[in-house]
């Protein structure tokens, strides 16, 4: 709490995230077993490889990593979106990154909401994949208006919310008491509503077009469809769901196993069927799949050079197998990335001298004890030889947008694949958005440099960048 009596949003933000949790467990009991095994998972792989917790030990990641979600939601106008982004920065969450999905014949593009730098994160890394359906890629142009139609009549914000929101901008804070009630009012805006906005009829025609049209705009909010644990060993994860009878999907997204984890590795299991009251239906006689489970583990961030390495080997990939990846070919998929991906450095410090990806430096005790010595390592290199300054590599906390699109296709069935012609549109973005994304390297980077200025302060040597 702050001497005006405000809140940490970074506070306002961990306890939405379990609220969103607890709400999600109650809404999809399955949610609650995947947690279970996640857990698990996780506490075996700490207890097979010590060098593991001790590493998150370093980062500080081993305190979240129990705690550590993201969830997804898609919203259907520019209002929407940009009043999503005045809410999430009321629990400091700012827009990082932009997805172009429609490459992949999703019709929306999105940002990720989450906090940017490494002691707020450390508080609470929970992040919302956030997209925003686009209607102009509908080529009929009555659906069009139905659903523009449609969506102008809804409102995904509860009144109180929206003052709560003005309040915090306003004042530049919420109390604790109106932090309950923002964190209370907010979670409204996720949740899963049976009641339909449409007749089963109209729901049927936006199905048609896409299945994504139909879960935005046929209902009265942009209801959370997964909330997505973090796993140590996602491969442990992917081998053990069909023994609980959860079928993932046909391959992990991402980059292949490997020592040292990069980026971001993605499985998912299909959408649930859920019961729908459509207008003009007295009881919830029609079904929507909408809402799916996803497990993920995090890696290294790579460096501009570090991801074009990722980009061309998973393209190469990708190329070799001349199809999309399915139950058919996963084997010679993992087989093909595992060969592409023999040509990326699978060691920290190779990572480190080649320059792929960003990393934390942290003083070590004898670091510390050499402080005070005359001669003694002064260069950031040399320093580390010595052993005066332990380095990990900073956890990747975005997306991917292979990946996403990969998620996305997964759950939505074979008939996304479509081929849009208009594609990437940014600007059009940060116009719905009512702001501009932040660089996601611009952030990596600068955390490194805030650690290796701290590591120069502690030691008392000038600053080392
Ligand atoms: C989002 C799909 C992408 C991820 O983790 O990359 C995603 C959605 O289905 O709305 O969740
Ligand atoms: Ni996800």
């Amino acid at each position: 709490m702050n001497n005006q009596g405000f809140i940490d949003p970074s506070e306002i933000r961990a306890q939405f995230s379990r609220a969103m949790s607890d709400m999600y467990k109650a809404e999809v009991p399955l949610y609650g077993d995947l947690l279970d095994l996640v857990a698990e998972t996780n506490r075996n792989v700490m207890e097979q490889s010590p060098e593991v917790a001790e590493q998150l030990r370093w980062t500080g990641e081993l305190d979240r990593l129990a705690m550590e979600r993201h969830g997804a939601i898609r919203v259907g106008t520019a209002q929407e979106l940009s009043t999503i982004r005045r809410l999430f920065a009321v629990m400091g969450m700012q827009p990082v990154g932009y997805y172009d999905l429609s490459p992949a014949g999703v019709p929306v593009h999105s940002t990720a909401f989450r906090a940017v730098h490494e002691n707020a994160l450390q508080i609470s890394p929970f992040r919302v994949f956030t997209s925003l359906l686009r209607l102009e890629l509908i080529d009929n142009p009555e659906l069009r208006a139905l659903a523009s139609g449609i969506l102008a009549k809804r409102t995904i914000f509860t009144p109180r919310v929206k003052a709560l929101i003005d309040q915090c901008e306003a004042e530049g804070g919420l109390n604790e008491a109106d932090a309950g009630e923002f964190v209370r009012e907010a979670l409204e805006t996720f949740r899963w509503h049976t009641e339909a906005t449409v007749t089963a009829a109209e729901y049927d025609q936006l199905h048609e077009q896409h299945r994504l049209i139909a879960d935005v705009v046929a209902f009265k909010g942009p209801h959370i469809n997964h909330l997505t644990p973090r796993t140590l060993d996602i491969d442990q994860i992917q081998d053990g769901m069909p023994r609980r009878g959860i079928t993932p999907k046909a391959v992990v997204e991402g980059p292949p196993r490997r020592n040292c984890p990069i980026l971001l590795r993605q499985t998912s299991f299909k959408a649930l069927q859920e019961k729908v009251a459509f207008v003009g239906q007295g009881s919830a006689e029609g079904s929507h799949t909408a809402r799916f489970g996803e497990i993920e583990q995090r890696g290294a961030a790579l460096t501009p050079k570090g991801r074009a390495l990722y980009d061309k080997l998973l393209n190469a990939t990708r190329a070799e197998l001349k199809e999309f990846p399915s139950e058919q070919n996963a084997r010679r998929y993992n087989e093909l990335l595992e060969k592409h991906f023999q040509a990326f450095p699978d060691s920290h410090d190779e990572m480190r001298i080649q320059g792929l990806a960003y990393f934390r430096y942290f003083v070590t005790e004898k670091g510390i004890a050499a402080r005070s010595n005359e001669v003694r390592p002064r260069t950031l290199d040399d320093l580390v030889q010595a052993g005066h300054v332990h380095y990990e590599p900073l956890v990747y906390e975005d997306f991917l947008p292979v990946s996403a699109a990969g998620i996305f296709q997964s759950n939505l069935g074979d008939n996304a694949q479509v081929n849009y012609e208009i594609t990437s549109n940014q600007t059009d973005f940060h116009d719905a958005l009512g702001g501009t994304v932040l660089n996601e390297l611009d952030l990596y980077a600068a955390t490194q440099r805030r650690s290796i200025l701290e590591c120069s302060a502690t030691l008392n040597l000038p600053p080392l960048v």
